[in-house]
């Protein structure tokens, strides 16, 4: 417990001074108490002490450009640490800007805690036109699993304790905590304060399933005649690799890895089907979800891309995930670690096996698809200007020597072509635009992972995306992180070489030389016209350890509009795809 000051007591006790303490100290002393080491945000009234204090008292404060790349960090710590991650912010705008990454954090079920000041109830409420004046709570429960507001100093130990417990828990996701001006700077009794504070016992409690739902799962398994896994990014966030692995390596099953999925089991493994994707989705008859919903990202479970009688075992921690778009024969609710240990534990030796005639087809299909895509593969290497496809196969050759290496990746032809190109042999080393598809990911996702991991980062970023967030280069230098930022620049949002029918440049047109931005702030730059440039920058920075960026001009008239997702375009009239 600190204190702040001491003050004389009643005249009855002249020779007891009694101890003070006030809101931001407690704030402090409940974040200590439940192991938070680091605080990523930007500060400002009336929280800059709050962040002076927290940095004294032992706790990392990362300052960041905009509240969206603090709160982004504080996810991906979040997701990376199974922890809450946690962001601090500013009243109104500040909190409004906060507002998006904590919204991306519940979508994705990342784990991250808004911390935000706001202004002076009595003001706010009469909407007497106070400074940066928002009703903020009602704004933000809209946005987050759970939003709460501390209205005494007395309730901050109970607040912080119900945000972390409500982030990290059942599927995690992102809460706000609303922290007036006035109850930050409430001074009371520090013995009265101190038992106002505790810590979590056992904030993410295991999940047991139920042992009918693991038979039922296994029963179904065992039927099948071409069963499938689809591995989703809460099967990384459960940190249950090893039970994944050893159970999808007995029985043999094949097996899908959704992009942050990937490394789970190292890309390259022979029951990956990753390159034979659209035959395994189209055929499998059971498909077992691990911590993957059936959403967008997977056609809902529709046909034709999947087997209309295809049967769904769907392992999440949500029981409301299951059945929210196809019907789930065998819904396994539990936390992922527990379930898949009670599958393995309850299914025979040999009772899951995998007919020979469905692992022949994939493997057939996969070889077909990866001879294809060689040739491409292949023009890409001497094409000038470079094109995507030149550029990624350098990096992937890059960090096929470096897998402790993080990778970030955000854009639209960026990020679909880094995804399948580069290959991940570790669990959860890599971030990206995630359920939503978000653009700004990029340097708050990159800050978080190498704050969190000590390791170095590579961002892979289009170069529009990396616009959302590049202002954020300026932390990584002034931190000197291990981060080396590589923009695919093809001069414009999906594309550069739009042209537009009026003076102005057309709505996709983007032009930048990103190199000399990160000078700016100490950085080293490189631009890279060629794979063999790109690959030589991209060594250097790596063994350099220190910030730095390459631009990477590529092709204008590479990319596809809207990458592998343009069908989502609406057509109407007027359609250009
Ligand atoms: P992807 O986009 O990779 O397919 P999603 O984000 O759609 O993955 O799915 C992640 C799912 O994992 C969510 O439905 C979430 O409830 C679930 N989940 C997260 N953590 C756990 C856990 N520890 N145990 C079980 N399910 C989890
Ligand atoms: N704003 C936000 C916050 N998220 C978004 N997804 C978009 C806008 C729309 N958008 C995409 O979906 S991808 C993209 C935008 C603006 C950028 C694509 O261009 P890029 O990548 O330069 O980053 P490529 O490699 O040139 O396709």
């Amino acid at each position: 417990m600190t204190t702040v000051a001491s003050m004389p007591a009643t005249e009855a006790h002249v020779d007891e001074p009694t101890a003070l303490t006030d809101g931001i100290h407690l704030v402090v002393d409940a974040l200590k108490l439940n192991d938070v080491h680091t605080i990523y945000g930007v500060v400002g009234i009336p929280i800059t002490d709050l962040a002076r204090h927290a940095q004294a008292s032992g706790i990392r404060y990362i300052g960041f450009r905009h509240e969206s790349d603090a709160g982004h960090a504080a996810a991906a710590a979040g997701f990376l640490t199974q922890k809450a991650g946690i962001c601090l912010t500013v009243s109104a705008p500040g909190f409004l800007n906060g507002l998006v990454a904590l919204a991306n954090a519940t979508t994705n079920c990342f784990p991250m805690v808004q911390i935000s000041g706001s202004s002076e109830r009595h003001l706010v409420d009469l909407q007497r036109g106070d400074y940066e004046e928002m009703d903020q709570l009602p704004a933000a429960k809209m946005f987050a699993k759970a939003a709460y507001r501390v209205s005494r100093a007395e309730d901050i130990g109970r607040g912080i304790a119900r945000a972390i417990r409500t982030a990290v828990s059942g599927r995690p996701g992102g809460v706000y905590l609303d922290i007036p001006a006035a109850v930050l700077g409430e001074v009371i009794d520090a013995e009265r304060a101190a038992r106002t504070q505790w810590r979590l016992v056992d904030p993410a409690p295991r999940q047991l399933p139920d042992i009918e739902s693991v038979d039922r799962a296994i029963h179904l398994l065992a039927g099948a005649e071409r069963p499938l896994v689809v591995l989703g990014k809460g099967a990384a966030y459960a940190q249950a690799d090893q039970q994944i692995r050893e159970f999808i390596e007995t029985t043999g099953l094949p097996y899908l890895p959704m992009s942050m999925a990937k490394g789970l089991l190292p890309d390259d493994h022979p029951q990956s089907a990753a390159t034979a994707r659209s035959l395994a989705l189209r055929k499998a008859d059971v498909v077992m979800l691990v911590g993957a919903r059936l959403n967008w990202l997977l056609g809902h479970g529709d046909a034709p891309q999947w087997n209309p009688d295809a049967k769904f075992i769907q392992i999440d921690i949500a029981a409301t995930e299951m059945d929210s778009n196809q019907p789930i024969a065998a819904p396994l609710v539990g936390d992922i670690g527990s379930v898949v240990e009670a599958l393995a534990k309850r299914s025979k030796p040999g009772q899951i096996t995998v007919p020979a005639q469905w692992r022949q087809e994939l493997s057939e299909r996969s070889a077909q698809n990866v001879a294809k895509m060689e040739g491409r593969l292949q023009a890409a290497l001497t094409a000038h200007p470079m094109k995507f496809l030149g550029a990624l196969q350098a990096i992937r050759d890059v960090l096929a020597d470096n897998p402790q290496v993080y990778v970030v990746n955000e854009g639209a032809n960026a990020l679909d072509l880094a995804r399948n190109t580069i290959g991940m042999q570790v669990p959860r080393h890599r971030l990206d635009s995630g359920t939503w598809g978000v653009m700004g990911i990029g340097m708050g996702y990159a800050i978080a992972a190498a704050v969190e991991t000590g390791e170095p980062v590579v961002a892979i970023e289009g170069d529009s995306a990396f616009g959302f967030s590049g202002m954020e280069l300026e932390a990584v230098c002034r931190y000197n992180l291990p981060i080396v930022t590589v923009i695919l620049n093809n001069s414009g949002v999906y594309r550069g070489d739009d042209h537009s029918t009026t003076s102005d440049p057309a709505p996709t047109a983007l032009r930048a030389r990103h190199e000399f931005m990160i000078k700016a702030f100490g950085g080293k730059g490189y631009q890279a016209t060629t794979p063999e440039e790109v690959a030589a920058a991209l060594r250097e920075a790596l063994a350099s350890g220190r910030p730095a960026l390459i631009d990477c001009v590529i092709d204008p008239s590479d990319g596809t509009e809207s990458g592998n997702i343009a069908h989502l375009n609406p057509k109407g009239i007027t359609a250009k795809h």
